[in-house]
């Protein structure tokens, strides 16, 4: 494996699973009022430890080249803001802590690689073309463009294989496995990045990119970022047995939190600094791409932020203050800085 220098410190500092978690209860405040970033981290940084041996497991090194190459994508950091979601929607739903359920954990761990297998596709240089992902050099050049493709290819069907092996109830195993197929393809994920170079005009002639309102970026954003966010917590709510009504709660949060984590996106993109955000900013208005902040102006995309933040946590209302956390990850989305 290339030896490559960490080199975003932020990225060791606000996700080093080495670090002991201070698990306190978080406060619970019943508005969109901003978190410093410190009032969840410890959270995020819980989950993404205990996740890590599944992880580890799953890629287990054995000096070949492809498996190498998964380790680097996966294992390299990140917030696993998706495993968080299914993991303490599980928990919210099961109501037990800690939560001892190797089938959430093998659910968040399958997201994850479908979330990494999407990461490193939209790096290469026929899509995004980036050079630097989560502070470090992306996978296509640390490796090379093959193997990226391939790395990519074998996590997202890696992600279904574990599935077929995460619990023995038939049943179950194939609403999963539905959820995360349907959140990731032609109805999801991909379609979503497809309508995003259909939008900067990379199937045109002439190359112009296309004027895009309000409902066409939200439409584009729910497929390409929101559809992954639902289906995290979809699966926790499934896992956990979540009843109707529950499951429609999860349903607005979700569709919230998706929105309000792109338009946070969008700011970081506009506002933040590539040491901070791990990944190269201001790309969207050199690209001429529609953002929330090409439409509404950075102050304007930042009140719709708050907005869809607020909506977030009033749809958890019917929890009262047991889903304190997930409440607290959404107002986090104001804040966030990568
Ligand atoms: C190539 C099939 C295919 C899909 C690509 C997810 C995606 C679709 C592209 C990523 C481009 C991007 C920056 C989208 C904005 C939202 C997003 C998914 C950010 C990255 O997710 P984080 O912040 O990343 O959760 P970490 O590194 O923390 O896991």
């Amino acid at each position: 494996m290339p030896k490559i220098a960490r080199t975003h410190k932020n990225n060791i500092k606000l996700f080093n699973l080495d670090q002991s978690s201070n698990l306190g209860q978080l406060k619970f405040m019943t508005s969109a009022e901003p978190l410093k970033q410190s009032e969840i981290e410890p959270r995020i940084i819980y989950w993404a430890k205990t996740l890590e041996p599944y992880l580890k497991a799953t890629l287990k090194a054995d000096g070949n080249r492809l498996l190498e190459a998964m380790r680097y994508a996966v294992l390299g950091g990140g917030k696993r803001i998706r495993p968080f979601l299914v993991l303490e929607t599980a928990q919210l739903i099961i109501g037990q802590e800690p939560l001892e359920d190797t089938l959430a954990y093998k659910a968040a761990c399958a997201i994850e690689m479908v979330h990494c297998y999407s990461l490193i596709h939209d790096d290469l240089p026929a899509m995004d073309n980036d050079d630097m992902r989560r502070g470090l050099p992306t996978l296509h050049k640390a490796y090379d463009e093959a193997t990226a493709i391939l790395a990519g290819d074998a996590l997202l069907t890696l992600a279904f294989e574990i599935l077929t092996d995460c619990t023995p109830e038939a049943g179950l195993q194939l609403m999963l496995i539905k959820e995360l197929a349907q959140a990731s393809g032609v109805q999801g994920m991909v379609a979503g990045q497809m309508l995003d170079l259909a939008a900067e005009g990379r199937f045109e002639a002439n190359k112009t990119s296309k004027s895009l309102n309000q409902a066409d970026v939200i439409h584009l954003q729910n497929l390409k970022t929101g559809a992954l966010i639902k289906c995290a917590v979809r699966m926790g709510a499934i896992i956990g047995g979540a009843t109707p009504e529950q499951s429609k709660a999860l349903d607005v949060y979700a569709d919230n939190l998706g929105l309000a984590f792109q338009i946070a996106d969008d700011l970081i993109d506009h506002e933040g600094d590539a040491d901070t955000a791990g990944k190269a900013t201001a790309k969207d208005a050199d690209k001429g791409k529609v953002t929330f902040v090409s439409l509404f102006g950075a102050k304007g995309a930042r009140q719709k932020l708050e907005i869809t933040v607020q909506d977030a946590v009033e749809s958890l209302d019917i929890f009262e203050d047991r889903a304190t956390y997930m409440a607290n990850l959404a107002r986090h989305m104001i804040v966030r800085k990568s």
